[in-house]
């Protein structure tokens, strides 16, 4: 197996996992996961080849270890990044770290001045542990800039955070006030 084929089965994970699970004709349960068998007849069923071996080669080598298995193994999910509003990972909230970042471009910024962040079409905001990685968060858009978050004020005035099993800060929103432009 190539890494590029291991990439397009991330992709098509991604996709039916956080997204459109209905491409394969199926529904995520109200944590967000599938039945592996169910899903892997239902991708070959579609067309999209996939196996138990290459599911678990890609949950094990996924370099931003987007997905996980269930303790009995029969089950993935991905661990963040869904637009079906339905799902709810049932994290516990966390003290996050006195300063997140978030990486965005210069598209965003006049409105991110106007509403702070806002989930958009993602169940959260998505929060960085620290600036590389949001550096390469808004590289996927173009040049990066990067914003720091006050999330020490934000957790002091009651904001709940949540860390997903990948690392990545979860929260509803940040309003302006929290926000740090360079
Ligand atoms: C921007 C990837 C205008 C925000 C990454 C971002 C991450 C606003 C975009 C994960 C705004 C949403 C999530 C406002 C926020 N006005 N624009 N008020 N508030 N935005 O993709 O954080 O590889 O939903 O800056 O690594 O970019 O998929 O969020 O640019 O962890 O696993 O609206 O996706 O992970 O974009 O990325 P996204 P994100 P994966």
């Amino acid at each position: 197996k190539t890494d590029k084929s291991l990439v397009t089965i991330s992709k098509f994970l991604s996709l039916v996992l956080r997204h459109q699970p209905e491409i394969v004709g199926m529904t995520l349960d109200e944590e967000g996961w599938l039945d592996i068998h169910e899903l892997i007849s239902a991708a070959n069923a579609r067309g999209t080849p996939l196996s138990l071996e290459l599911v678990h080669e890609v949950v094990a080598t996924n370099d931003k270890k987007r997905f996980a298995l269930s303790d009995d193994g029969r089950r993935i999910r991905a661990n963040q990044g869904h637009s079906v509003s339905r799902v709810d990972l049932n994290l516990n909230p966390q003290t996050p770290p006195d300063t997140l970042f978030h990486g965005t471009v210069a598209a965003f910024i006049e409105s991110i001045r106007a509403s702070g962040l806002q989930k958009r079409s993602r169940n959260h905001v998505h929060l960085s542990a620290d600036e590389s990685t949001a550096t390469k968060v808004g590289s996927r858009r173009g040049k990066p800039i990067i914003l720091r978050v006050n999330t020490a004020a934000m957790h002091h005035d009651g904001h709940r955070f949540y860390r997903s099993a990948n690392g990545v800060w979860l929260v509803d929103a940040v309003p302006v006030e929290y926000l740090k432009f360079p």
